[in-house]
């Protein structure tokens, strides 16, 4: 399919999830791959029941592409990536869905049970735990990408997207602190002009939602 993708997030959010909220890694996609989208938004506060029908967790992002409507931020990553050069064929395609699901399952959920820890939960003490344990998967993140520019095959692929997308947060929080390959993977990725762009867009995005909440 090659018309425009719809993209849907939230009409609104507090200001501490603004630049984090997972429209970003479609947002960089679409714009690595040059596909033209639009932006929709469903409510925050009072989830409709429509909103369910496209994702059944109430959660965004969720995209529609032509006929296909999909949910869960590596299933559209993965969606969107193929055929492009994002997404290799043959064995190297093989590897590059390893990492898209390493990222989710094995880091950005080590990464989630901190933020869940100690920014909603504000306990503490959970939180040095989950700290250590995710410390130790970023340890190991370092050492498989050790002499790598990227995960698989030489070249930037989705999966570097999502895995830089995944370790944003870790690093706003110092834990990449003592790790200067990751370090330098994060700003290699997200210093591609499609990040900058997705990035710009989401907070031009929220602005915009406050501006309309205030008139
Ligand atoms: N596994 C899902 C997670 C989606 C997710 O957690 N979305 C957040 C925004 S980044 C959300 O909708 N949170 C509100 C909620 O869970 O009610 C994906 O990757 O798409």
């Amino acid at each position: 399919m090659t018309g425009p993708v719809t993209l849907t997030t939230y009409d609104w959010v507090p200001q501490s999830p603004r630049g984090h909220v997972r429209d970003l890694r479609v947002r960089w996609l679409l714009e690595e791959i040059g596909r033209p989208y639009r932006v929709e938004t469903t409510p925050l506060m009072d989830k409709t029941p429509e909103h369910f029908a496209q994702q059944p967790f109430g959660q965004v992002p969720f995209v529609r592409d032509g006929d296909l409507v999909l949910f869960e931020s590596g299933a559209i990553l993965l969606h969107l990536a193929r055929d492009t050069p994002l997404l290799p064929g043959g064995d190297d395609g093989a590897r590059v869905l390893q990492w898209v699901i390493a990222g989710l399952n094995s880091v950005e959920v080590w990464a989630m049970f901190w933020v869940v820890a100690k920014l909603f939960r504000k306990d503490d003490e959970a939180a040095a735990r989950e700290a250590v344990l995710l410390g130790q998967r970023l340890g190991q993140l370092e050492a498989a990408l050790a002499g790598k520019d990227w995960l698989v095959a030489d070249r930037f692929t989705v999966a570097d997207l999502l895995m830089a997308d995944i370790l944003r947060i870790p690093a706003a929080h110092g834990f990449l602190d003592g790790l200067p390959g990751l370090q330098a993977y994060l700003a290699r990725a997200t210093g591609r002009p499609a990040c900058g762009k997705a990035l710009a867009d989401q907070m031009a995005h929220w602005a915009e939602a406050d501006r309309r909440r205030a008139a």
